[in-house]
């Protein structure tokens, strides 16, 4: 299997995030990439490819120009209004109910753009989301031209990133970026998205088409990230109406009972008969991620990528969370290893 990445990721490395009331060191840090890079290697899963450059065209089939823009300027603009400190920037404030959405100045466009204070904007951090989002397109470029299995080894990730919205650690949203440029191309993909926290900006991109399919296997919000979506509930709407798949687990979800959620995720995939399938593969269902509460086992990930093998279907993997960086590398390749089995 073909793994596209770019070392551009290492740009952004966030210090901090502000979470439970306090400033704690950013877990979304360029070692993860790196050490599923040396991972791959070692294991000899197959070559790493550098990303082609797509330009901002597919980026806008997805995401509002003007939150493009604002991504593009904000550390400048932020460094500009707080005389050059290099402190990354932070919302402070936010547009909540019988307010109005503003983007004047930098800190009413922080506060209208984000959803949370655990996304900081450094100065690298548009260029890598840029390598990022050109990594899952390149990918979606080697599926077209028939490839079998590619992994994007994207950096930041996306899946909480929507038209206008950055947060969850994600900025442009890599696997929606990548499933639009594939329509675009006349095919029809599946979205499978088994990172532990709710693709909430995923589902609210595809939530009114029925061209995409988007699941979800998580953390149920009502005790997890995103907190606000991600209920089982939530079915699409208009033309989308039966083509947004919700599956949300209880606290200290084991292997028993997440088989059985992504068996249910599965059909509802081959019910919907995908000539692509993409894989927002978040690696933080393990029992030791620091910041989740799932008790998957390193094992488990090599039944996953089997079990999302036997789909059979030409199967993009888009990088997203995981934390714990002495088995995040171990657990990513055994997914892949786990869909080359088969
Ligand atoms: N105590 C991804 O995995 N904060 N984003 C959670 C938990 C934000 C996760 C706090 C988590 C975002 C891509
Ligand atoms: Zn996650």
């Amino acid at each position: 299997m073909k793994t596209i990445y770019s070392p551009a990721h290492r740009a952004h490395a966030p210090k901090e995030e502000f979470e439970a009331g306090r400033l704690s060191p950013a877990v979304e840090i360029p070692e993860r990439a790196e050490r599923v890079r040396a991972e791959i290697e070692r294991r000899k899963i197959g070559p790493i490819l550098p990303p082609e450059e797509f330009g901002d065209e597919p980026v806008l089939r997805v995401h509002d120009s003007r939150f493009v823009g604002f991504l593009r300027t904000a550390y400048d603009d932020w460094r500009i209004r707080y005389s050059g400190d290099t402190a990354e920037a932070f919302p402070s404030a936010w547009p909540v109910r019988g307010m109005r959405f503003n983007v004047s100045d930098i800190e009413s466009r922080l506060g209208s753009y984000a959803s949370d204070t655990a996304t900081p904007i450094g100065r690298g951090t548009i260029d890598a989301a840029r390598a990022a989002v050109d990594a899952a397109l390149t990918a979606a470029q080697q599926i077209q031209r028939g490839e079998r299995a590619v992994l994007a080894l994207t950096r930041p990730p996306g899946h909480h990133a929507s038209a206008d919205v950055f947060g969850g650690y994600c900025y442009f949203n890599n696997a929606a970026i990548a499933a639009q440029w594939l329509v675009d191309r006349g095919l029809r993909p599946a979205i499978l998205d088994v990172d532990y926290h709710h693709g909430n900006c995923t589902q609210s991109i595809f939530y009114r088409r029925s061209d995409v399919l988007f699941v979800s296997v998580h953390a149920d919000p009502s005790f997890a990230y995103p907190h606000f979506l991600g209920f089982a509930d939530e079915r699409g709407a208009d033309a989308g109406e039966g083509f947004n798949v919700n599956l949300p687990l209880p606290r200290l979800t084991a292997w028993d009972s997440y088989s059985q959620a992504l068996d249910t995720a599965l059909s509802r995939v081959r019910e919907f008969s995908p000539d692509v399938l993409l894989v927002s593969l978040g690696l933080d269902t393990f029992e030791a991620d620091p910041i989740s509460h799932f008790r998957l086992k390193v094992q488990d990930y090599l039944r996953i990528g089997r079990a999302i093998a036997g789909l059979c279907k030409p199967t993009l993997f888009v990088f997203e969370g995981g934390y714990n960086l002495d088995a995040l590398a171990e657990i990513t390749v055994n997914v892949l290893e786990g869909f080359e089995q088969r």
